[in-house]
């Protein structure tokens, strides 16, 4: 199958609930993070669109599934930010349900990538989504973000520690460092999306139907 073109991104709708996402099929990569983790920068830097995820000074306000079609059977999925000290606990613990049954039960999910600034790496719940995604056989790749405050060597040296911290997830958790502001990782983060989109979840009909 053919490579995506990122830049060809376009908004296709916002989903509160599962119910409201579209037909599962295809292939979907879904971005998850803390709130201002960077993740909506990541988003516009890999497509290239400035705009797409809007990218906001008020975290913690997205608060819904924003899905972008790529083509015909493939989409971006812009998932609600965590951590926001300010949202009610209610809200945030509806979310949480409603993050792990997508992770659980999303068929066209191909792989899931992790935002983290590269300065507060791994936190609990940054974990917990790593060990939900694994647990669904959802390859995890995490983007080390914000590169750019640190130092090369001091940049390197918390990618060693975050993937000796994720050995034990074998090849299913991969890590790389990034910057939106100076586009570092950017090829590397494409290679993975490409990857994910073009082999897809293994056995997946949906693929094959797109190979015409
Ligand atoms: N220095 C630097 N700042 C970044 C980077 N990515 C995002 N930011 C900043 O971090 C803040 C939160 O970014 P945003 O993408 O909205 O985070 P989100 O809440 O995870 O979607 C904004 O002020 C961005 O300009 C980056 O790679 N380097
Ligand atoms: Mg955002």
């Amino acid at each position: 199958m053919n490579k995506p073109q990122y830049n060809q991104a376009t908004f296709m709708l916002s989903a509160p609930t599962m119910a409201e996402l579209p037909a599962d099929t295809g292939l979907e990569v879904a971005f998850i993070g803390r709130s201002n983790a960077g993740k909506s920068s990541a988003m516009n830097t890999l497509t290239g669109i400035k705009g797409l995820a809007r990218t906001s000074k008020t975290p913690g306000r997205t608060q819904t599934m924003n899905l972008f079609t790529l083509d015909a059977a493939r989409r971006l999925v812009d998932l609600p930010g965590y951590g926001y000290a300010k949202v009610p606990l209610a809200v945030k613990q509806r979310w949480q349900k409603v993050l792990h049954d997508y992770l659980e039960r999303r068929a066209s999910l191909a792989g899931l990538v992790l935002v983290m600034d590269i300065r507060h790496p791994l936190k609990e719940t940054d974990q917990q989504y790593i060990e939900w995604a694994t647990l669904a056989e959802v390859p995890v790749h995490i983007l080390l973000t914000k590169a750019d405050k640190l130092s090369r060597g001091a940049a390197l040296s918390t990618l060693q520690q975050v993937r000796s911290a994720l050995q034990r997830y074998g090849a299913l958790v991969t890590s790389q460092i990034f910057s939106s502001h100076d586009r570092t990782g950017l090829e590397e983060a494409v290679l993975q999306l490409d990857s994910w989109f073009t082999e897809g979840p293994a056995g997946d009909a949906a693929v094959g139907s797109l190979e015409n």
